[in-house]
């Protein structure tokens, strides 16, 4: 890997984000208190753990979260399966949060330069939206959903087991959905399909573009 991939470039301590929307801004295709326990219990939760895994290694305080969860092979032993777990438990959910937007009504589209890498890429934004479902809905278990730009320029989606992040295979994340039970089963229980399919109206693609332009950016200057 000739170059890290920075997305937020956070560093030791970590923190929550200031969300873009208040804790019911996403209802009704997310519920208040899923979003509120989401965000306080779990997602707090792996920010604790991975703050204190770190805080005996100061020379690792410094490096990047995306550092840290590209070069797992790198960290003392005692570490590497703490950073993995909680470190990919707070990068994933940042991109999560980000990925939303207070609901709206109207077609959620993405547009501009964006949309036509979506359509080189997979021939149409309902092929696309297709392609990222079927991986969501296939997953066995608890994971993420990701739209990603990889090194050559090609959209991708990939569904990645547990805490894992995309950074490790060199791919730019773009939009992230958390498939984890946790995120949906208060509202939808068991019809990951429903949170799926209700989910879409929230995706806030003015971000997705900004990460997209800063990808290209940062695979151009390689
Ligand atoms: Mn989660």
């Amino acid at each position: 890997m000739d170059k890290d991939l920075m997305v937020y470039g956070v560093t030791y301590p970590y923190q929550l984000p200031q969300l873009a929307y208040p804790l019911d801004g996403l209802e009704p295709y997310v519920d208040a208190q899923t979003i509120q326990i989401h965000i306080t219990k779990h997602h707090q939760g792996y920010i604790d753990k991975l703050n204190k895994a770190l805080e005996p290694h100061p020379a690792y305080q410094q490096r990047t979260l995306e550092w840290l969860l590209m070069h797992l092979d790198a960290l003392p032993e005692e570490i590497r399966q703490a950073v993995f777990d909680n470190g990919g438990g707070h990068f994933n959910h940042l991109l999560f949060w980000d990925s939303m937007n207070r609901a709206r009504g109207g077609e959620n589209l993405p547009s501009g330069q964006l949309m036509q890498a979506i359509d080189r890429s997979f021939g149409s934004f309902d092929q696309f939206k297709k392609r990222f479902e079927l991986s969501a809905l296939s997953h066995v278990g608890s994971g993420w959903t990701w739209l990603c730009l990889t090194p050559d320029g090609k959209l991708e989606v990939v569904t990645t087991l547990n805490h894992d992040t995309p950074l490790r295979l060199g791919w730019y994340p773009l939009l992230v959905v958390d498939v984890w039970e946790h995120a949906y089963y208060l509202k939808y229980q068991n019809r990951r399909p429903e949170f799926i399919a209700a989910w879409w109206n929230l995706v806030n693609w003015g971000s997705v573009t900004a990460r997209y332009e800063k990808a290209l950016a940062t695979f151009a200057e390689r």
